[in-house]
């Protein structure tokens, strides 16, 4: 069985929004495509505490923050149940059968939504073995998700013109592209997907 994942399609991650990815609402067009050929599509949302270690200015206890990706780099995002935590309007959110929230806990970078979430739980129940993955950032938390799922076993297509990346150093979207290629993970277009599952 076969799942599209949306990774963090959120207002703040869009031109406008408080951390924005250049281009991060282009990737409406493709996935919205995409949507009608899932028997299962699944969002992950960025949700975060108002006081997340992950902001600049949040003080974080080094002794209780937990992974390797540093803290208090990033401006104020995805708060919960703020505007810029929304899903973004362009995507046609009704066609979502569920939503995940992570990034939850205060003192983790949080990035893959696998992290503290009923995520593979939840896709192994329903029979999910392959996951076609689209969504924002391409570097970050597209790249920890993509990693995790490999790890946990599922077959994993990128779709590559449904991917966008923050871009810190320029040329870390295609280094994050080419690590999930060496975790064994398929790099497709949308044409090509449609393509397969006419
Ligand atoms: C993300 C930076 C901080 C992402 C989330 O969704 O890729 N990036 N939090
Ligand atoms: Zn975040």
């Amino acid at each position: 069985m076969d799942a599209l994942l949306i990774v963090d399609f959120q207002n703040d991650f869009t031109p406008g929004g408080a951390l924005p990815v250049a281009e991060g609402d282009e990737i409406a067009g493709p996935i919205n495509e995409l949507l009608d050929r899932f028997e299962l599509v699944v969002a992950t949302r960025d949700w975060h505490p108002p006081d997340h270690g992950s902001f600049v200015g949040v003080g974080v206890d080094p002794a209780k923050w937990r992974g390797a990706d540093p803290p208090s780099i990033w401006p104020v995002h995805c708060v919960e149940g703020t505007r810029g935590a929304e899903l973004h309007p362009d995507l046609e959110a009704a066609k979502v059968d569920l939503v995940i929230d992570k990034g939850q806990d205060p003192d983790s970078q949080g990035y893959s939504g696998f992290q503290d979430t009923r995520l593979g739980e939840i896709l192994r129940d329903r029979g999910v073995d392959r996951l076609f993955v689209t969504g924002l950032a391409t570097d970050y938390c597209v790249k920890n998700t993509v990693l995790d799922a490999r790890r946990e076993g599922f077959d994993v297509t990128v779709v590559e013109d449904a991917v966008r990346g923050v871009e810190v150093e320029p040329g870390d979207s295609e280094r994050a592209l080419e690590e999930m290629e060496q975790a064994g993970a398929r790099l497709a277009s949308s044409d090509e997907i449609l393509a397969e599952r006419a």
